[in-house]
């Protein structure tokens, strides 16, 4: 499957897109960045289904056993992808809501967000530009 070919090489990116799912509360300009990657039909503006997506892509990278659990018995044996993934599993964790050790499909997409739900200030499940650019304030 292609995700495990390219898998190594776009761990980086997959350890910041894990952030962007906004598990992150503050506005970094790394976690904005990556947030405004999730526009996948790029209007500038990013849906909660939008968002969505992206914590899915994410999660399928990181399953690499395609067991539909991201657990550490997807971490590398070795190499740098192992701390890249440890990295990118310990910063998913706060989505791991009853704290088995495990990240479920489900668990991962009903994570809050707590950034996205800042910055939807008129609560309409998009950030438009406007807010987006609001959050860079
Ligand atoms: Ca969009
Ligand atoms: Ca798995
Ligand atoms: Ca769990």
């Amino acid at each position: 499957m292609i995700k495990k070919i390219e898998w190594q090489p776009s761990l980086c990116a997959v350890i910041a897109g894990v952030m962007a799912l906004a598990f992150a509360d503050t506005a970094s300009a790394q976690s904005l960045e990556q947030l405004r990657e999730a526009d996948a039909n790029g209007d500038g503006s990013v849906t909660w289904q939008e968002m969505m997506d992206m914590r899915v892509s994410v999660f399928e990278r990181l399953d690499r056993n395609d067991n539909g659990v991201v657990e550490s018995g997807d971490s590398p044996a070795f190499g740098p992808g192992r701390s890249r993934f440890e990295q990118a599993f310990n910063s998913l964790r706060v989505a791991d809501a009853n704290r088995d050790g495990r990240i479920t499909r489900s668990e991962m997409l009903s994570a809050p967000a707590p950034l996205f739900a800042n910055g939807d200030t008129d609560g309409n499940r998009v950030l438009s530009a406007r807010e987006l650019a609001a959050l860079r304030r």
